[in-house]
C-alpha cells in the first residue's frame, strides 16, 4: 500500500525534497545522502535505528531533536505497518519537513509601510553579506530598500556595507566609525520615511563589542530608538548563524534570543558544511523560523527558506 502511495513521489522531486536538500545537503557528504544510504538496507532493524541516530547526531541535528525525530518516525513506522526501508525513509523526511516548515509569513512582505529589519549575530557569521543579498533580493522584487550601517564599531564594517549597497544598487545610510548606532538607525529611519519613501530598511549591527553586556545593551538601545519612530519596529530581528558552527550556533542563538528578541534566522554557509543538521534543532529549540539561507559568497547565493512560496534557482545549489 505504501509502495503505491509513495511510488509516484519517488519519480519526481517534491517541494519537501527540495526543502530538505536545500537545508541539509549542501555537500556531497550531506546528511540526507548518508541517511538515504542507511535506508537502502531495506530492512528495518534495531541497528538501522542506531545507525540513523548516530548519523543525525554527527550531522549536528542535536541529541534531543534526533531522539524526538526518531521516536516520531518509529511510532509511525509501527502504526502504519511499514516494512520497507524506502518507505520509512519517506516518513523520516516528512517528519523532518514538519520541523522545518515556516508557519508564519515573512513580515517583510507588507508594501508601502516601512518595515525595519534589524540584523544581529556574531562577527564573521555573515551579517553584512546576507544584508547585501537580501537588499538585492527585495530590490529585484520591486521594493525600495535602504541599508543602515549601525555596526559602527569597525570602520571596515561600514565600508563593507557600502560595497554591498553599490552591488545591490541601494542606498546606505552611514555615520563615521565609532558613532552612536542609535543615531544611525534614527537617521536611517528618517531618511527611509521622508525623502526616500522606502519599503524596507535593513540595519547592520555590531557582532562584538568590548563585552557581551555592552553588545546586548547596544542592541536594546537600537531597538528602542526604532520603536519610538516606527510603530512596532523593528518588525523583524534576524539572527545570522553560520551553519558550519553546528551546535554552537544554537548556543549563540539562545544568547541573542534572550536579549534581542529574535524573530527569524538567516542560516549562512550551507555551501561549505555537512553540519546543516543544526537547522532542525534551531527551529525546535528556539521556536524561531529560518527565513533565509546563504549558500555562497555571491549576491545570488541566497534563498528564502520557503520553497513552497518562493522557489528560486538557488534551491538546488
Ligand atoms: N561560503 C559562504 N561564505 C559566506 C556566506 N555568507 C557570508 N560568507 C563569508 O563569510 C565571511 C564573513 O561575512 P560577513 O558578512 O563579513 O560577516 P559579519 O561579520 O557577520 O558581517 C565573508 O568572507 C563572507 O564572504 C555563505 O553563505 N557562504
Ligand atoms: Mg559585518
Amino acid at each position: 500500500m505504501f509502495g503505491r502511495l509513495f511510488g509516484k513521489k519517488k519519480e519526481e522531486k517534491t517541494q519537501d525534497d527540495l526543502l530538505l536538500e536545500q537545508s541539509l545537503q549542501k555537500t556531497r557528504s550531506g546528511i540526507l545522502g548518508r541517511i538515504g544510504a542507511i535506508f537502502q538496507e531495506n530492512e528495518i532493524t534495531d541497528e538501522l535505528w542506531e545507525e540513523l541516530e548516530d548519523t543525525l547526531v554527527a550531522g549536528d541535528v542535536g541529541m534531543t531533536t534526533s531522539e524526538e525525530l526518531l521516536t516520531a518516525v518509529r511510532e509511525r513506522v509501527q502504526r502504519e505497518n511499514i516494512k520497507a526501508g524506502g518507505d520509512a525513509y519517506l516518513v523520516l523526511k516528512q517528519e523532518m519537513v514538519k520541523l522545518l516548515k515556516t508557519d508564519e509569513p515573512l513580515h517583510i512582505d507588507e508594501p508601502r509601510i516601512l518595515t525595519v529589519v534589524l540584523v544581529v549575530g556574531v562577527n564573521g557569521s555573515g551579517k553584512t553579506t546576507s544584508i547585501g543579498k537580501m537588499a538585492a533580493y527585495y530590490k529585484r522584487r520591486g521594493r525600495k530598500v535602504i541599508l543602515g550601517a549601525a555596526d559602527t564599531f569597525r570602520a571596515a564594517a561600514i565600508d563593507q556595507l557600502k560595497i554591498w549597497g553599490e552591488r545591490a544598487g541601494v542606498e546606505v545610510i552611514a555615520h563615521e566609525p565609532g558613532a552612536d548606532p542609535g543615531a544611525v538607525i534614527f537617521d536611517a529611519i528618517r531618511a527611509s520615511q521622508e525623502s526616500r519613501q522606502a519599503d524596507l530598511l535593513i540595519v547592520d549591527t555590531a557582532g562584538r563589542l568590548q563585552t557581551k553586556f555592552n553588545l546586548m545593551k547596544e542592541l536594546e538601545k537600537v531597538k528602542m530608538v526604532a520603536g519610538k519612530q516606527v510603530h512596532r519596529a523593528p518588525h523583524e530581528v534576524l539572527l545570522v548563524l553560520d551553519a558550519s558552527t553546528g551546535q554552537n550556533a544554537i548556543a549563540q542563538a539562545k544568547a541573542f534570543q534572550a536579549s534581542a528578541g529574535v524573530t527569524g534566522i538567516v542560516l549562512t554557509k550551507l555551501d561549505g558544511t555537512s553540519k546543516g543538521g543544526a537547522v532542525l534543532s534551531i527551529k525546535r529549540e528556539l521556536g524561531v523560523p529560518v527565513r533565509f539561507v546563504g549558500t555562497g559568497e555571491k549576491v545570488d547565493d541566497f534563498a528564502l527558506f520557503d520553497p513552497w512560496r518562493h522557489a528560486t534557482r538557488n534551491t538546488q545549489v
